[in-house]
């Protein structure tokens, strides 16, 4: 017999993560006057900028539109000091707001959701958590965020190591001083390029276990211009508005993009490439409209890159060693600050796994090729499982106590990215088959929670008790995304868009490319009734 608990609360909502979703989740729910109960593993709100607490942890998209927008005041009041925010600033904002608008004490913090499972007879969901909770709900919110579970590879040995070992995405929360010490470093990822040139800085020694060699541009951080702030903040809305037309949702201000990279004479081409590097970042996946899609335009921008990095190493077995030779902007470019002069040191190494992969941990440091490299500390920059991770982590049974795990088993099936069958009232906030993480994190989380807020207020206005996603309109929808994703160079190269970087992971392309154009079929959704949901309740 499989144990029975009662619910000690029931609820409207229950909210799982209190990351920017969960957050304004809350904050909507009271809005609309909806009962809640939020749930967070950690120990304070932030979600993913709670746990990357590592040297140089950063965002890549610029402070004043990695933010929230449903407040004027907020967007007014709140004053941020670099182009791009560094994580304490980014968590000192997340606190900022849930004490602003008083949403602290909607949040139960060091609570695990463990089980989530929907009752067909009374149409509700029971939550149970590690700190014993056992809350009945209507309807769940999955704010787990799509950057959330660590991927801890299984390396033989691990458990042996007599060093201290780091995940950059679970960083202590004193901070880890690497004074002295030998450091290896596992990835080049964004995580490991952010933290490489200061780590290197700190530690005696570091070598960096470099499997795929990664695109970088340099970020061109630097203190906010106070000028730029005034005009965007004289006229947010515009400024929004222009960021809701990019592709990306974000870099409003760029300049045109467009064009075709081959056709452009070489010194044009040049000239565009050199703009788009030192304007920085990921806008230089903008350089030309077809980077993205056409592989000799691609290669063209890559080979720019390439150069760069040849400028900027000295030794030329390192440089090539750093040089990547896959598509760029398949995996996440990244947005670095001195990561490949950093290679200059005299007191870093690069290692290079793809000459001889890592072949056991040994109490003293890490063995390849029947060598033993020693070490003090070894920091894990091996990224995240995700997209589905955070949720495969926690048991949830929709109808007929089916699994997400085993209905996901080949890979995510959603509709909107919102909705799934056979869960019927269980919204993911920046679920794979959305835009999610190819576009502006904050404003997509936005533009969920209203959504997901609106269709609450309907639902109860029409007396409708449940919500479901129609088997033809995931399975369209899945083909569409499909289809999307196979005319862009995106499913070329393995990256964790795909679950490529977990070994076991289906290799399925898990986001929607289309940010614009995605606003506006949810919102026709919306308009038309929920157009693919199937609603029970009022009219059954
Ligand atoms: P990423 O981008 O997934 O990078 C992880 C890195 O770790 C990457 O270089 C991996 O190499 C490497 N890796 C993973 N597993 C192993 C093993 N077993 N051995 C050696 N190297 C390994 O994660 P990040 O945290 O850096 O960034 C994630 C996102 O956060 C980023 O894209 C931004 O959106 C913010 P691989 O390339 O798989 O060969």
């Amino acid at each position: 017999m499989p144990e029975v608990s009662q619910p000690t609360r029931s609820v409207d909502v229950v909210v799982v993560g209190a990351g920017f979703a969960g957050v304004y989740a809350l904050y909507k729910l009271r809005e609309i006057g909806m009962t809640s109960a939020v749930f967070e593993a950690g120990g304070g709100v932030g979600g993913t900028w709670y746990w990357n607490r590592y040297p140089g942890a950063r965002c890549d998209i610029e402070s004043l539109e990695y933010s929230y927008q449903f407040s004027e005041e907020l967007q007014q009041e709140w004053s941020w000091s670099e182009r791009y925010s560094p994580q304490p600033e980014i968590l000192a904002y997340i606190n900022h707001v849930t004490d602003r608008f008083g949403l602290r004490d909607g949040i139960q913090f060091n609570t695990r959701v463990l089980d989530a499972t929907f009752d067909e007879n009374s149409e509700r969901w029971t939550v149970k958590t590690d700190q014993g909770d056992v809350v009945s709900a209507q309807f769940c919110i999955m704010a787990t965020g799509s950057l959330s579970a660590a991927n801890m590879p299984d390396i033989e040995g691990r458990d042996s190591f007599d060093g201290s070992i780091y995940h950059t995405a679970r960083w202590p929360h004193e901070g880890v001083d690497f004074t002295g010490k030998r450091v290896g470093i596992i990835g080049t990822g964004s995580s490991g390029i952010q933290s490489i040139p200061l780590i290197a800085e700190q530690a005696e020694h570091l070598t960096v276990f470099q499997r795929t060699p990664n695109y970088s541009v340099p970020a061109g951080n630097a203190p906010l211009d106070p000028e730029v702030e005034r005009a965007v903040k004289a006229d947010y809305a515009n400024f929004r508005q222009r960021q809701r037309e990019m592709p990306f949702g974000a870099f409003a201000d760029i300049g045109p993009s467009g064009g075709i990279a081959a056709e452009d004479s070489a010194e044009a081409r040049r000239a565009r490439f050199e703009y788009r590097w030192e304007q920085g970042g990921l806008p230089f996946l903008a350089s030309y409209g077809d980077v993205l899609f056409d592989t000799e335009s691609n290669e063209l921008a890559a080979a720019f890159i390439r150069e760069k990095i040849r400028e900027k190493v000295h030794d030329p077995a390192v440089a090539e060693a750093l040089a990547p030779d896959t598509t760029v902007g398949c995996k996440r470019l990244c947005a670095d600050t001195g990561y490949f002069e950093t290679f200059n040191r005299p007191n870093v190494r690069l290692q290079d796994l793809r000459k001889a992969p890592i072949e056991r941990i040994t109490p003293g440091g890490i063995e390849i090729g029947g060598q033993e490299i020693e070490l003090d500390a070894i920091v894990f920059a091996t990224g995240f499982d995700a997209m589905t991770g955070a949720l495969f982590a926690m048991n949830i049974r929709g109808r007929a106590n089916l699994a997400l795990r085993e209905k996901w088993a080949a890979g995510p099936r959603t509709y909107l990215g919102i909705g799934t069958v056979g869960f019927p009232n269980l919204f993911t906030v920046t679920g794979p088959g959305s835009p999610s993480v190819l576009s502006n994190m904050v404003p997509a989380i936005e533009q969920h929670v209203n959504w997901i807020a609106d269709c609450l207020s309907y639902l109860r206005s029409e007396g409708h008790t449940t919500i479901e996603a129609s088997q033809s309109a995931e399975d369209d929808w899945v083909e569409h995304v499909n289809e999307v994703a196979g005319t862009t160079l995106y499913p070329s190269c393995n990256s964790w868009y795909l679950g490529a970087n977990v070994p076991g992971k289906p290799r399925v392309f898990m986001p929607y490319v289309g940010f614009p154009p995605y606003v506006e079929k949810c919102d026709q959704v919306a308009s038309r009734g929920y157009k693919g949901f199937k609603l029970g309740g009022a009219h059954d």
